[in-house]
């Protein structure tokens, strides 16, 4: 209650913060491909809390709307500076839940933001969980058509954990698939980690898709993916989620 009470004055209060990490190219050594924004909340007594602790809470309460309206445009206006530094450029990657999807108005309220910005639609990716495939499949589909056709990436997020078949992938706009970390962290564990780590890359190949692994923690997961020619990796081996104040860009 604390949680869903406070979190109405947070934006306003200057309280939520995106932390940002790298998801590298494993085909270009040192180059990224991308940066995923991911949000923090400084609370005032609790301190820092987790997005696992208030996202679901803002998704049941609705709070989820401004909060990640506000989360696409601080992303989408951090890209922008980072360009206009002069470093190589790379995507923004946003999380979107359910429950933006499902608004009528999310396409061009993205549109919108990415006008305001200045940001051109190809430096934002929008990642988008398995869940989303069960809701209002016709509504959504439209909506990531439509942003696919404006420019912007959809990513399917923690891959693997849902119900999804990797052939209905094929009905939605996706340009890329994200292994879930806990198949990684398979790898170096058991055999079974590799099989389905190398079918996943493989069928998302066939589907013309790229495929990014999360979560890589050791020189092993690394390798193995590289052999498996698994596109982009993104994990704690790399970096940490750090605020922009401490990444190292070039
Ligand atoms: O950064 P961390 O690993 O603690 O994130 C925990 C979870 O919160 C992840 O599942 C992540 O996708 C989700 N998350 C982080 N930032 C956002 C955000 O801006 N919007 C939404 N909807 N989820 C987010
Ligand atoms: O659900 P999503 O994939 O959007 O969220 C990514 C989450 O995984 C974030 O909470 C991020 O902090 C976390 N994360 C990123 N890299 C690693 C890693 O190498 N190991 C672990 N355990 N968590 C990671
Ligand atoms: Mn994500
Ligand atoms: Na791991």
């Amino acid at each position: 209650l604390t949680i869903e009470r406070d979190l109405i004055f947070a934006i306003e209060n200057n309280e939520l913060e995106l932390y940002y990490q790298p998801i590298m190219d494993l085909k270009n050594k040192d180059k990224i491909i991308a940066l995923e924004a991911l949000i923090r909340w400084h609370h005032p007594e609790l301190g820092l809390v987790s997005p696992c602790d208030f996202i679901p809470v803002a998704e049941e309460s609705g709070q989820i709307i401004p909060i990640g309206a506000w989360v696409l445009k601080t992303a989408c206006s951090q890209n922008k500076l980072w360009q206009d530094s002069g470093i190589v450029p790379f995507k923004v990657a946003v999380n979107i839940s359910t429950k933006q999807l499902q608004q009528y108005d999310f396409v061009d309220s993205v549109i919108n933001i990415l006008k305001e910005t200045n940001l051109d639609p190809t430096w934002l990716e929008l990642e988008v969980t398995e869940s989303i495939l069960l809701d209002d499949v016709d509504i959504i589909k439209t909506s990531l058509s439509e942003l696919k056709k404006a420019g912007v990436s959809i990513s399917i997020d923690d891959f693997g954990t849902g119900y999804t078949s990797l052939s209905y992938l094929r009905q939605y706009p996706f340009d890329k698939v994200k292994i879930d970390k806990a198949f990684i962290d398979d790898i170096s564990r058991d055999l079974n980690g590799k099989r389905i780590t190398s079918a996943i890359i493989s069928l998302a190949h066939s589907l013309n898709m790229d495929v990014v692994a999360e979560g890589i923690e050791s020189e092993i997961e690394l390798k193995y993916l590289k052999e498996e020619k698994c596109d982009g990796g993104q994990g704690y081996y790399f970096s940490r989620p750090l605020p922009v104040n401490s990444l190292k860009l070039d």
